[in-house]
Order: structure tokens, then sequence, then C-alpha cells
């Protein structure tokens, strides 16, 4: 494979701008350009957020995501088209994120910010808030999302186990379950976070069955995908009280339409797909980019290959 000219689709524009991405590859070796979706098909490989019919004319698609979950996966296959993403860059950027909305539940800053919108001064019921330090969370999938997730957890006091297809031990996890063992998992902690990917195995991984599993003091927090969730059974559960509350930035439908019950729920944060976001974004991106330049350079396999 050679890259001699290499597209910057403007899609990525959802999370930086793309110029800032095009002056951070210039002079790495091929000719760096924005494209639309037509323009995309004149060029070797293709960074992009989306994913569009003509990128199957390129020889290498660049996801700026983790998730490949939008990406014809088949297709690419037969097609000959090779397919990165961008696992291994955000376990500060969510770890951090998922630290705060355990923090704003714990801590109820999330009810004070509200509060705050009405301008109300309303002290919390006295049995409401707790420290996290001494309190448990179970981390499911412990890639770099979940590795970055328990690393701040450790750093909280708390106590942190996991789940992963394996069940091999991770290192600053307690105890680390094999996905069989999902149930007995999420049976006790007081958060359950998802960091897997969206996978036909992960597909509605938590239903009815596995909030009903929960302690019913317990937060399901969700920066995977929506569809990993039963969306309704989570409604349900949180109307219910078969769990005390969530922290969602994905959800089944994105936007989350305006009409959903979670917008309002009392313990519930909503946060816009918005968990990864952070300035240095394009920088890391531009590292993984010009890694896999280097190695087609050299003849050697992509890193973070997907397809
Ligand atoms: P990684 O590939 O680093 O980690 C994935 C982890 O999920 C692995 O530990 C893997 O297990 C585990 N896993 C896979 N299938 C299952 C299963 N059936 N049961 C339990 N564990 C499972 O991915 P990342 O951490 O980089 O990203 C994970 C996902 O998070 C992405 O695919 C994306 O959808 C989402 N994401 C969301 C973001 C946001 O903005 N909200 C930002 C970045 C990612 P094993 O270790 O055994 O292989
Ligand atoms: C844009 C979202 C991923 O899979 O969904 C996330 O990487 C990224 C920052």
């Amino acid at each position: 494979m050679q890259i001699d000219r290499l597209g910057i689709h403007d899609s990525v524009s959802a999370v930086f701008p793309p110029e800032q991405l095009r002056d951070a590859l210039s002079g790495t070796g091929p000719d760096v350009g924005i494209v639309d979706d037509q323009s995309a098909r004149e060029c070797d490989g293709v960074v992009t957020f989306a994913h569009e019919e003509e990128f199957l004319d390129c020889d290498w698609i660049h996801s700026i995501q983790a998730g490949y979950d939008r990406f014809p996966l088949d297709e690419l296959e037969n097609r000959g088209v090779v397919l990165t993403n961008s696992t291994g860059i955000h376990g500060d950027s969510v770890g951090e994120t998922v630290a705060g909305y355990m923090l704003m539940l714990a801590r109820r800053l999330g009810q004070y910010a509200r509060q705050q919108e009405r301008t109300e001064w309303d002290r919390p019921a006295w049995d409401v808030p707790f420290t996290l330090a001494g309190e448990s969370v179970c981390v499911v999938g412990l890639g770099t999302l979940g590795r970055g997730i328990a690393e701040r957890a450790n750093a909280l006091g708390m106590e942190v186990t996991g789940v992963r297809r394996s069940g091999e031990p991770v290192e600053g996890v307690d105890r680390v379950y094999a996905s069989g063992d999902l149930h007995e998992a999420i049976a006790g902690p007081t958060f359950v976070a998802l960091a897997t990917p969206l996978t036909e195995e992960t597909r509605g991984l938590i239903g009815e069955a596995e909030l009903a599993a929960m302690d019913e003091g317990s937060h399901l927090i969700n920066v995977a995908r929506g569809g990993v969730v039963d969306q309704e059974a989570l409604i349900s559960a949180l109307d219910e009280e078969g769990i005390r509350g969530a922290a969602l930035d994905v959800f089944a439908e994105e936007p989350l339409p305006e009409g959903s019950p979670l917008w309002t729920m009392e313990d519930v944060l909503v946060t816009p797909h918005a968990a990864a976001y952070t300035r240095g974004y394009y920088e890391s991106i531009a590292g993984l980019v010009q890694t896999n330049l280097e190695r087609v350079g050299a003849d050697e396999p992509f890193e973070n290959r997907v397809v």
C-alpha cells in the first residue's frame, strides 16, 4: 500500500476543526487535504468521524473514534479496505469524566447545579450524600476506557472490580470476572460502569434481568454505546427504584429526544456523547495517523487495525 494523498474528512469537525489535524500532519509524507464525500474518493487514505460509501474507493480508513460499530466491517473486508480505529487515546478523558459522574452523584453536585439554575438554597436529606471512599465500582470492559476509570476509582479510595471477556487479571482491579459471570459481578457494587465496544455480544448486555440483579442503591454509568443498554428497561428500573441513578453519555437515539424522561429524572446525569472531548484530541489522532503512515512506509502491520 502507498499513501500519497491523505484526506481529512469534514465530518471530523464534530470533534475538532479539520484544519488542526491537517496542519499537525503536514510534513509527514503524503499530500494532506480536507475532503468531502466526493473528493474523498481521490484519496488513498481518509481520516474520518462518519462513514460514507465513497470511502470504499480508498485503501485505508482511519476512524477518529474507538467505537467501530458504524462501519460496514464485512463490506470493508470484501473490498480489501483497511480500517483502523482510535482506541488507546481516551483513558484520561473518559476516566476523568466517569470520576466526575461518580463525584456528582455521591456528593450531590448535580442536584446543587440544578438548584443554582433556580436560585434555590436547599440542603440534601441527611442520609442521601455519601463519600466515594469505601464504595465500590464494577467496570464492565477493561480496555483503555475501563482502565482509565479503574485508575481514578482507585485514587478515590474505591473498591474496584471488573468484567472482561477473558477474565484475565488487570492491574489495579481487585477482582476480574469473565463475561459469563456478569450477573455476579454487577450484583453488589454502588456503581456499574459500562466501557465495552458495541458488538453482537454486547448489544443489550444490560437489560431487565441485569438491572434487577443490581443493588437498589446502585447507579449505572454508560460511556460505551447506547445499544449496550436496553434503554426502556433502564427507564423502568429508575422509575420503579430498582436502581438509584444513572450517568449516561450515550443513548439509543442521539441526540437524546426532547421528550425522553431521562432528561429530568433527579438522579440521572445526561451528557451529549462528550465524555471523550478534549482540546488535545486532534493531537492524539495525529499521533496515531503518523504512526500508521510510518508503518505503511516500512511495510509493517497497521496499529489499531480493525479490518
Ligand atoms: P478496548 O478495545 O481498549 O477495550 C474493550 C474492552 O471491552 C476489553 O477489555 C474487552 O475485553 C471488553 N469486552 C468486549 N466484549 C465484552 C463482553 N462481551 N463482555 C465484557 N467485556 C467485553 O476499547 P476502548 O476502551 O478504547 O473503547 C471501548 C468502547 O467505548 C468503544 O468501542 C466505544 O464504543 C466506546 N467509547 C466511547 C467514548 C465516548 O465518548 N463515550 C469514547 C471512547 C470509546 P478483553 O479485555 O477480554 O478483550
Ligand atoms: C467523539 C466520540 C469513540 O468511540 O464515541 C467515541 O471514540 C468518540 C469524541
